[in-house]
């Protein structure tokens, strides 16, 4: 079941996942909240001195739903479900849009334009990567091309990199893209919807849904728009998609990197919610869906664990979604404004509207804090600008940046 919020009669938001049930809301996590550790509970430490965090609304977009910039650029590319990519510069966000492909995308369910990613040498090349759902409910990733206007894609540069068919459900598209530290392309995908993946996506080598997908676009052409990276575990077997990464995934809606660590914020069916991290350089790995359900057999009972990776985090929703019902995955903080959230994996739930952060050690259970900071409903997703602050986006299509706080009374 989705939830879908209207606000002035204007469809402002939706959840993604497919469990986040009646009675949800968003009033039971957040600030004094609690902590969620069930794997082996710790207590939550203090804030470091002057350790305070704050939201800080920097933009009302309508339907945001992401937000990205190269690195070392100032300018906050904003992306709209509906199908256009907004630049915000010194502040105020241009009245053209960077793109628009709105004629193209289907908004239905859990649809739209969903993520962007810049190509590590846009600086030299300009290329950009975006995925949405386009109105056949395919699953669609497209490069373009920064025209003569540095604020401007080209759309005759439109170049259609992949498409996977996701017929079944308007539900768990996955939607994040990212370039990881070998600069290679990945694309994560849902299991196809529905719930419980009735298809069994996720755990099927020949399907591209309920997975991490891996691509080399360095040498992309219009025949030939991606290659295989040599190194992918399914490289040149026949009875499995060469371009899988990782498999066993549920819907991957953010993932991310940090140096040579990648963290996959896994929505759950109607139980529990996870956060899985690996070596970047791991490749084959198999989180689990729908043989697992966080690090639980799914439907309870018994099942053969072999071979599966487990979360280094979770949290069961509670009664009533009382800890959050659908995860929000965000990013390991590296800006250079806030030092005690340095290291630092940020996200949050849709349900729990609330600012948690874990930090991961290599190995052991993860410290989890629950930041005192205003409540802001439901929370999409997370983003980070060209400096490596981050920022929070929330239903209601405003844009928070996460800032340091000092004193309590802030
Ligand atoms: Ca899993």
């Amino acid at each position: 079941m989705r939830i879908i919020r209207r606000r002035a009669g204007v469809l402002i938001a939706l959840c993604f996942l497919a469990s986040c049930g009646g009675g949800g809301g968003s009033g039971a996590g957040g600030p004094g909240g609690v902590v969620n550790t069930p794997v082996a509970p710790v207590p939550q430490p203090p804030p470091a001195a002057g350790g305070l965090l704050a939201l800080s609304e920097v933009a009302q977009v309508d339907n945001a739903v992401y937000l990205s910039a190269p690195p070392g650029d100032t300018r906050l590319f904003i992306v709209d479900r509906t199908g256009r990519v907004l630049v915000m510069e010194n502040g105020a966000l241009r009245a053209t849009p960077f793109l628009d492909v709105s004629s193209r995308t289907s908004t239905a369910g859990e649809g739209g334009l969903l993520s962007i990613a810049f190509d590590p040498q846009f600086a030299s090349n300009g290329r950009v990567y975006i995925v949405y759902v386009a109105r056949d409910n395919v699953i669609t990733l497209e490069r373009y091309t920064v025209g003569s206007d540095r604020n401007v894609l080209d759309p005759a540069s439109q170049l259609t990199v992949l498409q996977i068919p996701h017929p079944d459900f308007t539900n768990h598209y996955g939607g994040q893209l990212a370039f990881g530290p070998d600069d290679m392309l990945y694309l994560s995908t849902g299991d196809g919807g529905g719930a419980g993946d009735p298809r069994g996506n996720a755990q099927n080598p020949l399907s591209l849904l309920g997975k991490l997908l891996r691509l080399d676009v360095r040498n992309a052409t219009a025949t030939r728009s991606y290659e295989i990276p040599a190194s992918n575990p399914y490289n040149g077997m026949s009875s499995r998609r060469n371009e899988i990464w990782a498999l066993g995934l549920r819907n991957p809606w953010r993932f991310s990197f940090d140096g040579n660590l990648l963290y996959i914020a896994d929505v759950g069916q109607a139980q529990r919610e996870e956060v899985d991290i690996s070596d970047a350089g791991a490749g084959g790995l198999n989180y689990g869906w729908n043989i697992l359900e966080g690090g639980a057999c799914y439907n309870g009972g018994s099942c053969d664990t072999a071979g599966l990776t487990l979360p280094v985090h979770e949290y069961d929703h509670g009664a009533n979604n009382a800890n959050g019902c659908s995860i929000t995955g965000g990013y390991v903080y590296r800006g250079a404004k806030i030092a005690h959230l340095s290291g630092s994996y940020v996200f949050s739930d849709y349900c729990g509207g609330y600012l948690k952060s874990l930090r991961y050690a290599g190995g052991g259970v993860p410290t989890v804090t629950t930041w005192d900071v205003a409540k802001v409903g439901g929370v999409l997703s997370f983003g980070r600008d060209g400096s490596g602050e981050l920022y929070l986006i929330g239903s209601s299509g405003k844009i928070y940046r996460i800032d340091n706080r000092s004193t309590s009374s802030g």
